[in-house]
This record gives structure tokens, C-alpha cells and sequence, in this order.
């Protein structure tokens, strides 16, 4: 075995956290996915108690047990149809312990929950056990290409396909296993960029191998979901257009989906990136992006298919010396208007923040404008332009703060309104699954928060780093800290206070301060010899304007704007003063110089944990510490420099910044 189990690989577990039932599970429930949670449990509680254990099904019986059961009326106070069917009981019955889902999957979620809670000794503490997920919707969206390689990944290449074949193995069903252990219930299994080959993907040249993913994710409760090529007609049906009005696209579309369905029934639906990035999009023919989602989801209504349609639309084009055109703008510009005119099984995936997925943005004022539209968040678990799964950036900290910020500016938080959570997955073939180990704290914790957004980032670090590296306290007391700090610490030696980007361009890792200033991506930090930032305020892009009340003022107004998005919404002298008493340019320094010693100490941490943890995860681990130190260096000198050259102004503290 090539791979390892990540957060799945129970060890026996100690005497006092046995119980007798645990060793007697009765399988109340039929069905495939009931089938599945018995064979989790056993699986999993085989190694917890360290000999077999067998399922047995059918009847109650005498001895205490586990029963495993599926009660459709079951009563909840839910609301939400979608919601209510996820939810699962777990209680305890005298000597026995009754694991109750809503459906089958609702019943495989509480098998996990429960084999987590015994493997971290949480038993007596946490039942009875309710749970309804946070949000419906759990997707994860691939960004791997057909021929192997992965757009954005950074842990090796897709376990999915090599040279446009695709791959069934073993590896496949753990990443099932994990995946659904997490709670996901969504897959995407290809890139929002689609290629020549993959449009093919909903053809017969393929479509028997994605079948048999779909039915291998379906016995884990989770649908299959392919990106498609909004040209798809023209590529492989031969039309000249790919118009969403012209009745041949739409009767190809038609055809082509129901084909699709009679493959594979349980199909979850397309994501498609359209007129964004140079990929074909209704623009093309001057009709909006309602037309061109409404015709996609028409042709998967009939047979309960969901369209997911992201919002990533902007002017990729742009000549740097235009101050007014602003990318930040983009997503709202175009989607508003179209509020209340998508289908019903439409849902638009709007990224976290109106850029793209930097260390610190402000959220997308889209969650607080769309009113009639369904809506997912769509987040980045690979570390594009935070750190690249080299450097440790543990992101539930900013993942949770998105959910919970005040969109409406009425209480109405992003997590109110959406309906689901898309994360752009940060997996590979590498044998840990994501290049550090460190970094699948962050995949463990995507699905952990989208299940249970009650949960804090370091209850979710606890529980990962005791599942994956060791129970012991004091590996604990080691990495939970370290992780929850390490967001705050890849913002000091990156871009300041919310400006962004100035990474080395297109491969997004290491600075290069005007990589992107001159370039057409809508990406400028506006730098000059007075001072840096944009301003997004109404005498400069209007960008605030876009969010509701309290926010439009509080980010116009240079005084009440948060000091870490300040830079992205005015334009500040160096010599301004910060609530610290510092000037900006005296914050950049401090915070470079601080961001590197940060790093030093977590390395040296790490160092601490020798002979603690496996031996693989230490060495894997100390190397990429090795190599994130060698990155903050780079960035703490280069951003230092850039902004003495600009200002001509010195460091206080009198630090080598080279001249
Ligand atoms: C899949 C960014 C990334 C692209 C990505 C794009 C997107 O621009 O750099 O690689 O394309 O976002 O989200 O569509």
C-alpha cells in the first residue's frame, strides 16, 4: 500500500475506553449504503479492539450491543426537507448504544461520528448525539486533468486519471472512505477548466469508468458530479454554436443528459465554468449566464440533476493603467441582476472573497445581495496562494470567519444563506495524500466545519492531530497551537493588510511585488513612492458600494475600515498611523520581520516532536518547515526592500533590510 489511511487509521484503543457492546453490532437496516456503515463499523472497531469484529443482522439479541438502524420518522426540529433526511441519533439504551440515521446515509454519518467519538474517548461526554449537518450541500470540486496532472495541486498527481485513462484501485475506495468519513456527500471529479478529452467525459468514450466511480461513491452516500464544457455541442455534436437559445444546442444538451442518466441514474450534475478565464460562455452570443445555467439545468431536472454555476466572472484582459474597471467588482456586476432568474436546481458557487482565494480578503458582497438565488461558498483547501501545502497555513480559522460574517449586516450571516460548501480539493498521489501532512488538517477540517459549523478550529485541530499523528497531550499541545497560529503567521511575511497577490506570477508561490502590476489580471497593489492600496471606495471603484449597511460605510471610511483589508479598499501613506501607533510603513517591516520568527519557532517545535510520531510524518514534515523558512525569508526581504526603495523610510529597529 502506496498511501496511507490519514485520519482513518485507528490503533487499539485502551482497555478503560472499551465497552461490551462495541463488540456486538447488529445491523438493523438494509440497503446499500446501510451496508456500507456496517462494514465501517467494522472495519474501524476491528482495529480500535484489536480482533475481529462481525456484523450481524436482523434481530435484536440478548448481550449488550450497537445497533445500527435506519427510522424515516424519525422525529427533528428541521425544517429544511434536504437536512432533515442527513440527520442521525446516536444514544445510549442501558448496556446498548442505538446508532439512528434518517436514511442510509444519515446512518453512515452516524457510524463515523461514533468510531471517532470512541477512538477519542468522548463517549460518555457526548451522548446522546444529535447531529444535522450544517449545510445540505458538502461538495469537493478536483481540479485534475485527464492526463494526469492537476491544476492547483501541489501533493503530486491525480490518483484519478493518467494519460487519459481513468484509474480504479484500491487507493480510489479509501479516498471514498475518507471522503464520506468527513461527511462529504459531493464530488467533482474534473477540472472547471475542461479540456479537449474531458468533454468527453459524459460520452460513451468514458462514461462506463465514470460509472464506476459514481457507484463506488454512491455506496459512501456521496453523488458524482463532472465540470462540462459549456461548448460541449460544438466540440462533440458538431453545431456551429453553442447558443443556450438555438433549440439544436438545447436538444443536444437534452440527448446528451438523458444518456448520461441512463448510465449512470444516481448522477449528481454538472459544474461548469463559463466566459471566465478564456473558457466559452453564453457572452459569446449575448445572453446572460441565467440563460446558460437555466438551459444546463433543464436538461438535469427530469431526472433530479443540480447545476452548479460559478460566479468566478471577470475581465482577464485589463490594461493595468485602467483605474477604474475593478476584478473586485466583477462577480456582483454581473450576477446581481439576475437575481430570481435561475431555476430551482440551480446553484451559483461564489468564491469566499471577490478576488481569488488570497490569504486575507474581505468576503464576496454577492452572499449579502443575491436574494432569489441559491448559493454555495466555494472556498480553496489547496494552497494556491497560501503556501502550497510547502508552508503551513491551517485555513478553518478564515473558512470560519467567512461563514459567520454578517453579510446581511442584519445578523444574516454567509452560513444563513448558502446552501452549500464547495472546496477545490488539495489531494494527489503523493503517499500522504497532500504533499505536507500537516496540510490535511486543512481537507479534514473543510468537511468537519461544512458537517458541523458549531465546531471551533481548534476542536477541529485537536481532533485531527489525535487522530492522525498521536492521542498523546503533548504531540497535541504541540500542533494545535501551531496550526491555529499559522494563518496570522503566512499573512505577516506575505502581502500587507489585504492587498493581495504579489506572488511570483502563474506559478503563485514566492514574491515578486509587481509580478502582477503591469500584467492584465485586475491584480494591482497601486504602489508608488507616497504609499500603497486601492481605492475601492465611492471617488475610487465603487467596490463598497456592493455591500449592505453597516459595511458600505465601515469600509469606505479609512477610520472604521478593518486594518487587515485596509490596504484593499483605500490607498494609504506609508507614514499613516495605525491603531498600534505604528506608521504603515513600520507595520510592513514589523510584521516581515515577525512572520520569519514565527516560522523559525514552529520549525523548532516540530524539531520537539521526534520519536513522538511516526517517523514519516516528522521527516516529511521537517522538511517542509525547512522550506517554508527559506519562502518567509525570501518574502520578509523582498516586500522589505520593495518598500524602502519606494519610501526611502527606515526601519525604526534598525534590521537588515537590504538596500
Ligand atoms: C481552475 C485561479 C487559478 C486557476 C483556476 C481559477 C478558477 O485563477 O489560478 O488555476 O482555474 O482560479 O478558479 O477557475
Amino acid at each position: 500500500m502506496n498511501y496511507t489511511k490519514c485520519w482513518l487509521d485507528y490503533k487499539p484503543i485502551p482497555e478503560n475506553l472499551r465497552r461490551p457492546c462495541y463488540y456486538e453490532p447488529v445491523l438493523l437496516a438494509s440497503g446499500r449504503v446501510a451496508e456500507t456503515a456496517a462494514e465501517e463499523y467494522c472495519i474501524s472497531m476491528s482495529e480500535m479492539l484489536d480482533e475481529p469484529v462481525e456484523m450481524r443482522r436482523g434481530e435484536p439479541v440478548d448481550e449488550p450491543a450497537v445497533y445500527l438502524e435506519v427510522e424515516e420518522e424519525l422525529q427533528t426540529a428541521e425544517t429544511d426537507a434536504a437536512l432533515d433526511r442527513q440527520t442521525f441519533v446516536i444514544r445510549g439504551e442501558e448496556d446498548n448504544i442505538i446508532i439512528t440515521g434518517k436514511s442510509e446515509e444519515a446512518l453512515l454519518q452516524g457510524v463515523f461520528a461514533f468510531t471517532r467519538m470512541v477512538y477519542l474517548g468522548e463517549i460518555d461526554e457526548k451522548l446522546p448525539f444529535f447531529c444535522t449537518p450544517s449545510t445540505p450541500l458538502r461538495m469537493m470540486d478536483h481540479w485534475d486533468d485527464m492526463d494526469g496532472s492537476i491544476e492547483r495541486g501541489y501533493s503530486g498527481r491525480s490518483f484519478f486519471y493518467d494519460d487519459y485513462e481513468m484509474m480504479y484501485n484500491e487507493r480510489i475506495e479509501m479516498y471514498a472512505r475518507l471522503m464520506a468519513s468527513i461527511g462529504t456527500n459531493a464530488i467533482t471529479i474534473n477540472n472547471v477548466n475542461v479540456h479537449e478529452k474531458e468533454t468527453f467525459l459524459i460520452t460513451d468514450v468514458y462514461l462506463q469508468q465514470v460509472k464506476q466511480y459514481a457507484e463506488l461513491f454512491a455506496r459512501y452516500g456521496i453523488r458524482l458530479y463532472t465540470s462540462v464544457n459549456f461548448a460541449a455541442p460544438m466540440q462533440l455534436g458538431g453545431l456551429t454554436v453553442c447558443d443556450p437559445l438555438d433549440p439544436d444546442v438545447v436538444a443536444w444538451w437534452e440527448k446528451t443528459v438523458k444518456h448520461v442518466y441512463e448510465v449512470i441514474p444516481e448522477f449528481g450534475g454538472f459544474l461548469v465554468k463559463a466566459d471566465s478565464e478564456g473558457r466559452p460562455g453564453p457572452f459569446t452570443y449575448g445572453r446572460t449566464h441565467a440563460d446558460g445555467a437555466n438551459m444546463l439545468a433543464r436538461a438535469l431536472a427530469p431526472y433530479g440533476g443540480t447545476l452548479v454555476w460559478r460566479c468566478f466572472v471577470y475581465n482577464c484582459g485589463q490594461d493595468w493603467r485602467d483605474r477604474q474597471t475593478d476584478r473586485a467588482r466583477a462577480a456582483y456586476d454581473h450576477f446581481m441582476e439576475l437575481d430570481g432568474k435561475f431555476d430551482d436546481n440551480v446553484i451559483l458557487q461564489i468564491k469566499n472573497g471577490p478576488m481569488d482565494f488570497q490569504v486575507r480578503e474581505p468576503v464576496s458582497p454577492l452572499f449579502g445581495g443575491l436574494k432569489k438565488t441559491n448559493m454555495m461558498l466555494e472556498v480553496q483547501i489547496a494552497q494556491e496562494y497560501t503556501g502550497q501545502q510547502i508552508d503551513l497555513c491551517y485555513l478553518i480559522p478564515m473558512w470560519k470567519e467567512v461563514l459567520a460574517f454578517d453579510i446581511g449586516g442584519d445578523g444574516t450571516a454567509v452560513s444563513h444563506v448558502v446552501c452549500g460548501i464547495a472546496g477545490v480539493i488539495n489531494t494527489g498521489d503523493d503517499e500522504n495524500w497532500t504533499g505536507n501532512d500537516l496540510a490535511a488538517a486543512n481537507l479534514y477540517g473543510f468537511g468537519r466545519l461544512a458537517m458541523d459549523q458549531t465546531l471551533s478550529a481548534e476542536q477541529i485541530a485537536n481532533e485531527w492531530s489525535r487522530l492522525s499523528l498521536s492521542r498523546e497531550d503533548d504531540v497535541t499541545d504541540t500542533v494545535v497551537p501551531m496550526l491555529c497560529g499559522s494563518w496570522a503567521t503566512y499573512e505577516k511575511y506575505n502581502a500587507p493588510l489585504g492587498i493581495g497577490w504579489m506572488v511570483t506570477p502563474h506559478t503563485h508561490y514566492g514574491p515578486d511585488i509587481d509580478g502582477y502590476e503591469y500584467d492584465r489580471w485586475g491584480t494591482y497593489h497601486r504602489a508608488d513612492l507616497h504609499g500603497i492600496g486601492v481605492d475601492r471606495t465611492g471617488v475610487g471603484t465603487g467596490y463598497v458600494e456592493q455591500y449592505n449597511e453597516p459595511w458600505r460605510s465601515r469600509y469606505a471610511d479609512q477610520a472604521t475600515c478593518p486594518e487587515e483589508l485596509l490596504l484593499f479598499f483605500h490607498y494609504i501613506p506609508y507614514t499613516y498611523e495605525l491603531k498600534t501607533g505604528k506608521t504603515l510603513i513600520q507595520h510592513i517591516y514589523d510584521t516581515h520581520f515577525e512572520g520569519v520568527e514565527e516560522v523559525e519557532a514552529m520549525k523548532k517545535q516540530w524539531e520537539g516532536l521526534e520519536g513522538k510520531i511516526s517517523e514519516r510524518s516528522f521527516a516529511c514534515v521537517k522538511d517542509r518547515f525547512a522550506r517554508q523558512l527559506e519562502n518567509a525569508k525570501e518574502w520578509r526581504d523582498r516586500v522589505n526592500t520593495y518598500f524602502y526603495r519606494k519610501s526611502g523610510i527606515d526601519d525604526e529597529k534598525g534590521r537588515t533590510i537590504y538596500k
